[in-house]
């Protein structure tokens, strides 16, 4: 078994009480990752005891027993507090962390600083799910239909529906192995993927406003006077629009600007080329090709701009 596997479950082993931390505006790796570790454990630990903390988890309503609680403070210093999905200390969702016994992390991020006293960081595999679920196999950890939907949920989510190259032959071992507990995928991909018409018309809308840079990069600016007439919330502007610009022929860097009480969130895709750098910046990160930061203002997001027209000329010469 990998070595920091064995000390991650070493760590889990003595602690009773265990906090489930993720990164704040959850997705469904994050979710999936708090959840699907959560019902891992309790199934595999009866006798400890588990919390999960962070902002709402509304969209996913549907996942049972996905939605975070309240934690009084004092439970912190008694608490192993695992950390999942968070590339950066600013990411995570509860501060508290910084209080807990003793800490743990998974992630897949690109590895930017230690967080955690064991912290498992591996770009490799396509999200935190799948590494969790390689954990659980590694350790022998038995797998349940209750940990194994909310996992597969994240393995599925941040894959792209296995479509992003960092989709690997292990990736689709690792579903495997999860699909085998009974999973009705059915229900769950109408749950994550069936649009109102409402929602339609929203894409619609961002779709008919995608502007170019002078090097052909794919960009849409979000007013906050905009989003409220629309009356949607940041996160379904920010991420949830990003993707209108995916696949357009010939674009092969896109990036959404949307404006925000903390700034402006940029959120930054790209095809091929590797545009984490420009993420980190700007004080952002993430993955290297799906990255963001949050910006000072509309000059920040122009020389944002011009920074990846610049890499796009660098790799056209
Ligand atoms: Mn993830």
């Amino acid at each position: 078994m990998h070595s920091l596997y064995q000390l991650a479950l070493a760590l889990i082993r003595s602690w009773d009480s265990i906090i489930l931390q993720r990164h704040a505006m959850p997705d469904g790796d994050a979710i999936g990752a708090q959840t699907g570790l959560k019902e891992l454990l309790r199934d595999n630990f009866p006798e400890k005891r588990f919390f999960t903390v962070g902002d709402s988890a509304a969209r996913f309503d549907f996942l049972p027993d996905s939605q975070p609680e309240d934690v009084p403070d004092s439970l912190f210093p008694q608490s192993l507090c695992i950390i999942l999905d968070c590339g950066g200390p600013a990411l995570i969702a509860d501060e508290r962390w910084r209080t807990a016994g003793a800490t743990l992390r998974f992630d897949h991020h690109l590895f930017q600083e230690t967080i955690a006293q064991v912290d498992i960081s591996d770009s490799s595999f396509e999200s935190t799910c799948g590494l969790l679920t390689d954990f659980a196999l590694s350790c022998g950890l038995a797998l349940s239909p209750r940990s194994a939907l909310p996992l597969y949920m994240g393995m599925v989510t941040d894959s792209g529906r296995f479509r992003y190259d960092a989709t690997t032959p292990r990736t689709l071992r690792l579903a495997a192995a999860l699909l085998e507990q009974g999973i009705d995928t059915n229900s769950l991909y109408r749950n994550l993927y069936a649009n109102s018409l409402e929602q339609v018309k929203q894409r619609a809308y961002f779709t008919g406003k995608i502007q170019f840079t002078p090097g052909g990069v794919a960009y849409l600016k979000n007013s906050a006077e905009e989003i409220r007439q629309l009356e949607m919330d940041l996160f379904e502007v920010s991420r949830g629009m990003v993707g209108v610009m995916a696949d357009l022929k010939g674009v092969d860097i896109w990036a959404n600007f949307t404006e925000a009480p903390a700034g402006i969130y940029a959120e930054l895709r790209s095809s091929d080329l590797t545009v984490q750098p420009i993420a980190v910046k700007y004080g952002g990160g993430g993955h290297a090709k799906a990255c963001g930061a949050t910006l000072k203002s509309w000059e920040e997001a122009d020389a944002m701009l011009k920074d990846l027209d610049a890499l796009k000329e660098q790799h056209h010469e």
